[in-house]
């Protein structure tokens, strides 16, 4: 047996160390502990991979089975259309949470009001804000998508079923992150410390380490925004467009899903901006389902995420579907949007 493990390359054993670290042997390493605190988020997370191993599954036989693609003829509390996909994954948040015990409350940008799964109340002391599918105009197109979340412990009891505790800022979030349906699926997630890449491998059916202590570069020359929106536009918003497209060293990608474009963004660097508009004097986006767990995460590699003129994670909601303008990225790039949105230049 000696033999053998001398003869064993150092390649082979890095793979190997590389395929044993699991999602939830990666946060109870990061907490350094094994204490029922460090097992909840342990367990939180690998629901949440659960969640995306299923969503991702469906995804990847869209257009093989029947009633995955396209709407399902209903409008959602945000007014926009609602698509199959949608229905269905945020029905699989709940469905993998129902089972878990440590989850009271779930809100997500496809419903009214937050859904509780009473029998888990006493017990569960943790909420999951989500959104199930994030770019889901991207779906019939067979294009990246993604799913967002964020953990948040609840304060109080709730006995009113208002959940009045969730309009508190983003930094009390535990945890937050993303899933990528790209060519690969990729969870990137944070427990406030630092960013890390976890990507699914099909083969063992569970997400690997791939990355840890992602840092976002200072600055990166993508800039990322619908400029179909150019007309709606406060005219802070254009002059800064038309100052990148006069510079020299700029480019534009914009994929319709927000999740590929902050992945790129945190690789690549650069800024990713979603302003109020005349339609929408907030933006599209969601404080609490889309904005902050992205702030949350992007501000832990390093980076910023501004309305322009409060730091995401500073606003307090009023109510829990809250939009909100949304300039993120790169530290310096961001810093020259919000130059153009306080001084005009
Ligand atoms: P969704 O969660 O309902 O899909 O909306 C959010 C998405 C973002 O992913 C994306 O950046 C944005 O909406 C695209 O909106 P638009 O088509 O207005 O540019
Ligand atoms: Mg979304």
């Amino acid at each position: 047996m000696a033999q053998v493990s001398e003869t064993l390359d150092l390649s082979t054993d890095k793979a190997l160390d590389r395929d044993c670290t699991t999602l939830s042997r990666h946060v109870l390493q990061q907490l350094h502990s094994f204490g029922p605190d460090a097992q909840d988020l342990s367990a939180l997370m690998n629901r949440i991979a659960l969640a995306g191993k299923l969503i991702a599954r469906r995804f990847s036989r869209a257009g093989l089975m029947e009633d995955v693609l396209g709407f399902t003829g209903e409008v959602n509390v945000q007014g926009e259309s609602v698509k199959k996909m949608d229905i269905y994954a945020n029905e699989v948040f709940i469905s993998v949470f129902k089972q878990s015990g440590l989850v009271c409350r779930l809100a997500s940008e496809e419903m009214e009001k937050p859904y509780y799964i009473p029998e888990n109340c006493p017990i569960g002391r943790y909420t999951l804000l989500y959104d199930p599918i994030d770019g889901s105009s991207n779906t019939d197109i067979n294009l990246s998508l993604g799913s967002i979340f964020s953990i948040r412990q609840q304060e109080g009891t709730d006995l009113d079923g208002e959940a009045k505790d969730l309009l508190t800022n983003g930094r009390k979030q535990l945890a937050a992150g993303y899933i990528l349906y790209g060519p690969s699926t990729m969870l990137v997630y944070s427990i406030g410390k630092g960013v890390h890449f976890f990507t699914l491998d099909p083969s063992l059916g569970e997400f690997i380490l791939t990355e840890e202590n992602v840092k976002i570069p200072d600055h990166g020359a993508v800039y990322s925004v619908n400029e179909g929106n150019f007309w709606q536009w406060d005219e802070q918003y254009r002059e800064y467009i038309r100052y990148v497209h006069r510079t020299e060293g700029y480019t534009a990608r914009y994929s319709g899903a927000m999740v590929s474009d902050i992945h790129r963004t945190l690789v690549q660097g650069g800024v990713f901006l979603y302003p109020g508009t005349l339609q929408k004097p907030e933006g599209k986006l969601r404080l609490l389902y889309e904005s902050a767990p992205l702030a949350f995460l992007i501000e832990q590699a390093g980076g910023r995420a501004t309305t322009g003129t409060v730091d995401i994670l500073d606003v307090v909601p009023k109510q829990l579907h809250q939009r909100t303008p949304l300039i993120i990225g790169s530290k310096q790039d961001v810093a020259k949007v919000e130059s153009f949105i306080q001084n005009g230049h």
